[in-house]
Parts: C-alpha cells; structure tokens; sequence
C-alpha cells in the first residue's frame, strides 16, 4: 500500500540550511568610485580640471646655462574647456622651488597628479631626469585653492633620498600615479 508523507512546516525549517557569507537585502549599496579626474586635475579649486604640460627641452632666457632646463605649464580650466588666460609656467629659478635651472636638467620630463594625503589639493610630481648629470630628481609641488599650482613649500627627492645608487640613473625620467 502506498503512503505519502507530508512535511510539517517546522519540518521544512529544519530542511533549509542556513545560507551564510551573503549581505542583508537590505544593507545599502556600496557608494560608486569617485572619478580620478575629480580628485586629482583641478589645482585651483574651481571645478575645472585644468592641463598640466612638460616641456623638458625648453631653454631659459639664458641658452649658454639654460639650454634644455625645462619647464611645466599649467593651463586653466573653464566653461568653455582649456584656456591660456592664466596660464603659469614654472621652473627651477620659480620661487620656492629646489635647485636652479641649469644645463641639461630636463624638469617636466614626466609629471604626475595624485591628492596622496586625501585632503582635497592635489600634489603635483615632476621629474627632472636630467638633474645633476642625469642623476635625476623627482620634485613635489603644492596646489591651493585659488593660488593652484605653486612653487611655494615644494620639495625634492632622489634615489640617494631613498636609499639607492647614485649615478647617472636619470631618476624622474618616466612615472605613473
Ligand atoms: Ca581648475
Ligand atoms: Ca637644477
Ligand atoms: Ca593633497
């Protein structure tokens, strides 16, 4: 004779296995990644990302202790996309900056943006590969509201800095951030 069986409701409780390791239905999405560019592009504080452009072969006003010294220009950010009203161009004899322009130092051979301390002012690394007989410098450049990019309180390191080889390592020559 054939029989059925019915589960009770306490039954299929018991028959469910606990489901662990998953979020409450409930529990808010994660906030999605702010954009880079927010953080890390806009130096004066304006709401405009503004430009950032190397010129490492540039030779100051001086071509027999200048030649190839190179400069860093930044271009402002506006309604109406990059403008050279405002525009600032800086270089080691720029006021604050380490070190002086010279022969061969290449400053602006490469150049990153990173807000590393989180506080809404982005700081500004610029390689200048060719310092000191192409043992190479890397320089930290504040940005403020308003002011942007400055040569004010900046500052330099090397791979001596660090810990490593001096020499002709051309320190600076190429970075990402
Ligand atoms: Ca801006
Ligand atoms: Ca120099
Ligand atoms: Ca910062």
């Amino acid at each position: 004779m054939r029989s059925t069986t019915y589960l009770t409701a306490a039954a299929c409780t018991a028959a469910v296995p606990a489901v662990t390791g998953l979020s409450p239905a409930t529990a808010a999405p994660a906030a999605p990644a702010k954009p880079l560019a927010e953080d890390t592009a806009d130096f004066n504080g304006d709401g405009f990302a503004d430009l950032l452009i190397g010129a490492s072969y540039e030779t100051g006003d001086d071509a027999a202790t200048t030649a190839h010294a190179g400069a860093l220009t930044v271009l402002r950010g506006s309604k109406t996309g990059i403008t050279t009203t405002g525009a600032k161009t800086l270089t080691q004899n720029t006021v604050g900056i380490p070190s002086a322009s010279e022969n061969e130092d290449h400053f602006g051979s490469a150049i990153a943006a990173i807000d590393t301390d989180k506080n809404g002012k982005p700081e500004v690394y610029v390689g200048g590969n060719g310092e000191d007989g192409y043992t190479g410098r890397v320089w930290n450049l504040a940005t403020a509201p308003a002011t942007g990019l400055t040569g004010t309180g900046a500052t330099r390191f090397g791979l001596t800095h660090l810990g490593g080889a001096a020499g002709a390592s051309t320190f600076g020559y190429r970075f990402e951030g």
